[in-house]
């Protein structure tokens, strides 16, 4: 018998909220064996739903994960958030997964969130199996939730078994594969023979079935074409390399709360033969990274989870490579060595140590200080970059607020829960001095400022942030800063003669040197510059940074004794502020580019918006999906929650990008505020 690697995969749920998907985890490895009773999440008691914030909410708030063995071969269960605000986990969980599984609701027609999920997934290039849950539910109507699976997905949806009862009567599935009855009982799984009445929709349903799946293969078309049909093994080889490809979307169906079907969802998964292959950068050059046990170790991070006890840990996938024993690899972003010692896995919040790992495979590790999600380690002397991320359009920005003596240690948390949630970004307002975070919603925030009080028990307030304005100046000027000041011991002395004109304002500061014959001395040159971009930060007449503009130092004068560094910096501010006063400034606030991509039926309820936005439309075309984008240049005061809007708007389906395109004189409304 030739001798196989053991195959290790990865498998995400993704679902929207309360379809399911942590009580599946937990009902998969109840299936398995690696667990005698499943927990419940209402009462906290699953693997994947320790957390305090997640019982708190009774929802997945993270990514959270365990592994269950089928024979030799290991899939790692990935279970994501279904709340929008945290689908930054799950992208983070699709750039891992092998596999797919959507998980929809008996008794839900396919809504917004499922055409985000599903649209995620297709574009990650992650294959996908469906999971229909909760047949179980008085209102589950499997017939309607597979029509408009089917308007979702289109040909390629095939479901590979149907549901025998529903509500209290649902007992089990029928597998169209194998053509029998499976009924769920207490003692365990009973296989039997289709039932009379329903024996002739299975034969038609199972016809289109093997229909799809021999075209994957043209000596199976052929032989199904003659008459004879492929045993089982084939039909689940070439089943796995269909569904593998995206070109069948397969359909099972089950109820986590009562373990029914969930079997068979794990052995469908356990088709997907093949690894998925990792798009990087190699010295420069786009690479695809082969799913090799015996290349080069490739360890790329993908979460960061702090435990109250562990510590800091990282979770890595092995991109390439078989892990075994302690291992000295260097992290392609910072160039430093990382010493793994000891791996591990999780399930849930508990690490398990393991002495080796495959290709595939996913790993924990403590007491790696400065590994960040993304990070690529792998051996000395080779540049492996990961294909750089886009950052989900954060739905709005507030200000924190602590106790004054907190900021540090608020600086620092924010900082740390940044680390693990990607979602989250901490900047620091440089003009109101506030700390600024961006997130994905108000739940967001809320659970947020949740883990900020429980972990780091600081309570905080927040605030809208202040609306970035700026102040240009109106003409040239010529001005003199002078500094003459006579104390007991040494005198301060500099003067400077500058020439300030405008720029465009969304241009660098431009500072020339044209002091000729030494009448400013060549060391003080460059404190004159610092000296007024000082005061060009400090804000002008009206109190905002000032920017877009060319200082020309051209004449000055020293002094043997009193003449300083310092001296000169002050003379440079003064100058500034003299040409300031002497020309008149402008306030002027910052014009958004934004670039919305909505489904064609809300475009003119986005148009709307926008326009009440004081926005103005420069085009609208469609993009491949068949979406229409629209660009429009909107002032930034407009925009401080326009992501969380447009999801409002869009049932969550709008895609915003924003980048700065120009500055423009502000109204008074704005100068009001
Ligand atoms: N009747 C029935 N209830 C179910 C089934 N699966 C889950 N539930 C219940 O539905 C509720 C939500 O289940 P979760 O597993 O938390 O759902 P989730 O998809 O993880 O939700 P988020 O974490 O918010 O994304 C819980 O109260 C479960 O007990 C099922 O198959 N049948
Ligand atoms: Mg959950």
């Amino acid at each position: 018998m030739a001798t196989r690697h053991p195959k290790a995969r990865t498998v995400a749920l993704l679902g929207r909220t309360g379809v399911g998907k942590t009580s599946l985890l937990e009902a998969i490895l109840v299936a398995t064996g690696s667990l005698e009773r499943p927990g419940r999440v209402a009462d906290g008691t699953t693997i994947c739903g320790t957390d305090p914030e997640e019982r708190n909410h009774q929802s997945s708030l993270a990514i959270a994960m365990a592994p269950v063995w089928i024979g030799d071969d290991k899939l790692t269960l990935l279970d994501t958030p279904g709340l929008i605000d945290f689908y930054g986990e799950t992208e983070r969980a699709l750039d891992v997964a092998d596999v797919a599984v959507l998980v929809v609701h008996a008794a839900d027609a396919v809504q917004n969130d499922t055409l985000v999920l599903w649209r995620m997934a297709r574009e990650a290039g992650v294959p996908v199996v469906v999971f229909v849950n909760a047949l179980d539910t008085e209102r589950a109507n499997f017939e309607a939730t597979l029509q408009s699976l089917e308007h979702m997905v289109g040909p390629s949806l095939a479901p590979v078994e149907l549901p025998i009862g529903v509500g209290a009567e649902f007992t089990g599935v029928l597998d169209l594969l194998t053509n029998e009855a499976l009924r769920y009982t207490n003692a365990g799984v009973e296989h039997g023979p289709v039932p009379e009445g329903i024996a002739e929709l299975e034969q038609r349903v199972r016809a289109s079935l093997l229909e799809a799946i021999v075209v994957g293969d043209d000596t199976l078309t052929e032989r199904y074409l003659e008459g004879d049909e492929p045993d089982l093994d084939e039909l689940e080889t070439t089943l796995g390399h269909l569904m593998a490809d995206g070109r069948i979307v397969p359909v099972v169906l089950g109820s986590a709360i009562r373990g029914v079907g969930v079997d068979r969802l794990i052995s469908l998964l356990d088709e997907i033969a093949e690894s998925r292959p990792i798009p990087a950068v190699e010295d420069g050059e786009p690479v695809t990274l082969a799913r090799d046990p015996e290349a080069d170790v490739v360890l790329r991070a993908f979460k960061v989870i702090v435990d109250p006890y562990v510590g800091r840990i990282v979770v890595f996938e092995v991109v390439s490579g078989t892990v075994s024993g302690d291992l000295n690899l260097t992290n392609s972003r910072t160039q430093t060595e990382e010493r793994l010692h000891g791996i591990g896995y999780l399930v849930g919040a508990k690490i398990t140590p393991t002495d080796r790992a495959v290709v595939g495979d996913v790993i924990a590790v403590a007491k790696l200080s400065h590994v960040l999600v993304g990070d690529i380690l792998t051996r000395r002397g080779r540049n492996l970059q990961p294909v750089p991320t886009v950052r989900r359009t954060p739905a709005m920005s507030v200000a924190v607020l602590g106790a004054a003596s907190d900021d540090e240690k608020l600086s620092t948390a924010l900082h740390r829960l940044a680390e693990e949630d990607t979602s989250l970004a901490v900047r620091h307002d440089a003009i109101s001095r506030h700390l600024v975070i961006d997130v994905m919603g108000e739940m967001h925030l809320q659970v947020t400022l949740e883990r900020l009080r429980r972990r780091f028990s600081l309570s905080l307030t927040t605030e809208t942030p202040r609306v970035p304005l700026y102040e240009t100046i109106l003409a040239p000027a010529t001005v003199e800063g002078r500094l003459k000041k006579q104390t007991g011991g040494h005198g301060q002395y500099a003067v400077v003669n500058v020439t300030v004109e405008p720029l465009d304002p969304m241009s660098n500061f431009e500072f020339v040197d044209a002091v000729v014959g030494g009448a400013v001395p060549r060391q003080y040159i460059s404190a004159v510059r610092n000296g007024i971009e000082r005061a060009m930060a400090h804000g002008g007449p009206n109190g905002q940074p000032v920017v877009g503009l060319r200082a020309t130092l051209f004449d000055g004068k020293a002094h043997s004794v009193d003449s300083s560094e310092a001296a000169f910096e002050t003379a440079g501010s003064f100058a500034l502020r003299a040409a300031l006063e002497q020309s008149g400034t402008a306030v002027l606030e910052r014009i958004m580019a934004v670039e919305a991509a909505v489904p064609a039926e809300y475009l003119g309820d986005v148009l709307t918006d926008l326009s009440s936005r004081r926005g103005r439309v420069i085009g609208t075309t469609q993009n491949d999906e068949g979406d229409s984008v629209i660009v429009a240049h909107v002032p930034e005061a407009e925009l401080m929650r326009y992501g969380l809007d447009l999801r409002r708007l869009t049932g969550g389906r709008g895609r915003a990008r924003i980048e700065p395109h120009h500055l423009t004189e502000a109204p008074k409304s704005v100068l009001a505020k």
